[in-house]
């Protein structure tokens, strides 16, 4: 049981600056101790930079801000998640703004292709994160990844010369959603992208809901890369993140979908991004997440696995 920990402080694909504190605040929270007290061996990679990473020269699209520097980001932090995905190791990326994804998703799902195994990324966010240069209103790349990610046209150039292994549509499971924009919400539409938004969750509950991603990817025996932004919390149990949105999920839907993927035995690798420590209240967000993380690696009171006889 191996975990490798990565971090990559990059701030500059959120509006709100102070992410690049997120990876030192999940250490500093217990992160690393609370998985070895859990079993496993975890190797800490330390955090990346971009600092001497030469920028690729092509015309940047129009409507991404930063995408020089983002790019010197995406490639790097794909050809790492590449080759930590094959070491065996359950890969951990810590954020740093949610554009990391485009990088650390892609190198997964690279890995994915040459194991035949086939990757399911489910997306933990208030937003759907499906802007493309065309829909985006703000140009903030964080607003991107996802529709990236899948393959969507306008950010070709980012990953420079690493290999762009793009998630088909229908592997992709936005889950927590409560803001999209306008056109985002269209192409979001137009590719049926399956949403679990929160009215789906207030009238269903997390846990059939869950159940259900588990299972599309256990039938084809696939793997899941949880790409957790931390603003899927309700801004009550996360207030250290850019972009609250208020109605998100509590801390007990939180650990519920925690508990289920680790019994599911289907999580691959990890995101968490978005943790600003800079409008965090005395780490209260950073020690949150920290305790669910303990949950989908397997920290419980009892140890009762999940029961199969639960209301279909
Ligand atoms: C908005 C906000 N949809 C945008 N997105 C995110 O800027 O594209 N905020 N991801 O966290
Ligand atoms: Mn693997
Ligand atoms: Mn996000
Ligand atoms: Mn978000």
């Amino acid at each position: 049981k191996k975990i490798a920990v990565l971090g990559a402080p990059i701030e500059i694909g959120a509006s709100q600056m102070g992410t690049l504190m997120g990876p030192d605040a999940l250490r500093t929270a217990g992160l690393l101790t609370l998985l070895e007290g859990l079993g496993f061996a975890v190797e800490d990679h330390g955090n990346l930079s971009v600092k001497n990473v030469p920028a690729l020269e092509d015309t940047p699209p129009e409507n991404t801000k930063h995408y020089r520097e983002i790019q010197r980001w995406i490639h790097t932090i794909s050809s790492r998640a590449y080759e930590l995905a094959r070491t065996g190791a359950i890969p951990i990326f810590l954020g740093g703004d949610h554009s990391l994804s485009m990088g650390s998703v892609n190198g997964v799902a690279r890995h994915c292709r040459e194991t035949g195994r086939e990757l399911f990324v489910m997306w933990l966010d208030a937003h759907a994160d499906y802007n493309t240069p065309a829909t985006t209103i703000t140009g903030n790349m964080h607003g991107m990844s996802a529709a990236f990610l899948c393959g969507e046209a306008g950010l070709d150039s980012l990953l420079g010369r690493e290999p762009r292994a793009p998630i088909d549509s229908s592997r992709l499971e936005l889950f927590g959603t409560r803001s999209i924009d306008k056109l985002e919400k269209d192409l979001v539409k137009l590719r049926r992208i399956s949403v679990v938004d929160m009215r789906k969750i207030d009238e269903f509950g997390v846990s059939v809901l869950i159940r259900r991603v588990i299972d599309k990817v256990k039938a084809v025996d696939g793997v899941l890369h949880l790409s957790f932004d931390v603003d899927f919390l309700d801004p009550e149990v996360a207030p250290g993140v850019g972009t609250t949105v208020p109605g998100g999920a509590t801390y007990r839907e939180a650990h519920l979908i925690m508990e289920l993927l680790h019994d599911s035995g289907i999580v691959h690798s990890l995101d968490i991004v978005e943790l600003n420590p800079f409008l965090d209240e005395r780490g209260r967000t950073a020690r949150s997440v920290v305790e669910l993380i303990g949950s989908l690696f397997g920290q419980q009171i009892s140890d009762r696995p999940t029961p199969t006889n639960a209301i279909p």
